[in-house]
């Protein structure tokens, strides 16, 4: 399995999240993927392989073009309103209420920031844009490698992808690495690409990406939105609209769900994916359903990673694994490459 790694990751290291009402370390950390790739080493499984560096148009495939000049410019405005800024991180602290202007781009660099970001706790640091970039990129590499002819690949991403949308950003994510390869592989001839979502948060910002379209179909296994975050969309009566209608399946589970419970879910998950019958799979592969993450609440052991794996290679279509939350860091490396062994074997 070609195993595409971001080099840049660590560039990105927020200090802090806005979590009820104090700042708090962050959990999503550089640490996260080290762990990945040292377990991948051990077990010889998976080749590194460098990714492409992805060019602007590539990320305008799925983002918004004010979007991403806002992600690109932001550390360096947000310096240059202060250099003490250099110390902290950028958060917002101010949204644009319904009804108020969207269409107006703030020249207030405090103002835009709220225009982007769905929430306080997704900090923009001096390293977001190169890293983030750089992710993409192992996400669009993972996509050629189908392309090429393999079997699957994995896109060993940090930061991660799937609450961010094609102009909004939030839940530690800021390109949408998941919605970038399903996209490159459309663009590279595929007519039906299924994205799977099995990270415990909601895939948001996938979902609303291909919302009205027909030639991708997304699914999310995710902890029930009346409870989890992201609170706002993941419920099971969003289906997709126009063209899109039926190609959108959320499958929510009570909080505290354990793996007999989520593996009914992945079994409707992949039922729907065959029913589709797409050229590829992309898994948006978040470990945050393991029983020990810190701020999540389903309960999956480390050994029922490889049945996931096992379930998912069952399809029998060309999947690229691409890599989203999960942290509970010390069992990180043991619960992502499961997934990989159980698809392989
Ligand atoms: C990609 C992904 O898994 N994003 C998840 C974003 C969840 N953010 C909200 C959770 C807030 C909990 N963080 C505070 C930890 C304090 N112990
Ligand atoms: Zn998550």
């Amino acid at each position: 399995m070609r195993v595409f790694a971001n080099a840049l990751h660590a560039r990105h290291q927020g200090r802090h999240e806005m979590y009820r009402g104090r700042l708090v370390p962050c959990v999503e950390v550089p640490a996260r993927v080290e762990h990945v790739l040292g377990e991948l080493q051990r077990r010889g499984i998976g080749t590194l392989q460098a990714p492409v560096e992805p060019g602007i148009e590539r990320l305008q495939r799925v983002h918004d073009p004010r979007y991403l000049r806002f992600l690109q410019q932001a550390w360096a405005d947000w310096v240059a309103l202060d250099p003490a800024h250099a110390a902290f991180d950028l958060l917002p602290s101010v949204w644009p209420a319904p009804g108020m202007r969207r269409d107006r781009l703030p020249q207030e660099l405090s103002a835009r920031v709220g225009l982007f970001a769905f929430d306080a706790g997704s900090p923009i640091t001096a390293g977001t844009w190169v890293a983030a970039r750089a992710g993409a990129g192992c996400a669009v590499s993972a996509a050629q490698a189908l392309l090429d002819g393999e079997r699957c690949a994995f896109a060993l991403t940090r930061p991660p992808g799937h609450h961010a949308g094609a102009d909004f950003y939030g839940g530690y994510c800021f390109l949408n690495n998941s919605a970038l390869a399903a996209q490159a592989l459309r663009d590279g001839g595929m007519p039906r690409i299924a994205i799977v979502d099995v990270d415990y948060h909601h895939g948001n910002g996938t979902q609303s990406i291909f919302h009205d379209r027909g030639d991708v179909l997304t699914v999310s296994i995710h902890g029930d939105p009346r409870t989890e975050y992201p609170f706002y969309l993941g419920h099971a009566d969003e289906r997709g609209t126009g063209a899109g209608e039926g190609c959108n399946l959320n499958l929510p589970l009570p909080r505290g769900s354990g793996f007999d419970d989520w593996r009914r879910a992945l079994q409707q998950a992949l039922q729907a994916v065959a029913d589709f019958a797409p050229g590829a799979l992309v898994v948006a592969l978040g470990l945050d359903t393991f029983e020990g993450d810190p701020i999540s609440g389903f309960r999956l052991r480390s050994a029922d990673y490889l049945t996931v794996g096992a379930d998912l290679a069952a399809l029998g279509l060309p999947t690229a694994f691409v890599f989203e939350g999960g942290y509970a860091v010390a069992e990180l490396g043991l619960n992502t490459v499961n997934v990989l062994e159980g698809f392989l074997r």
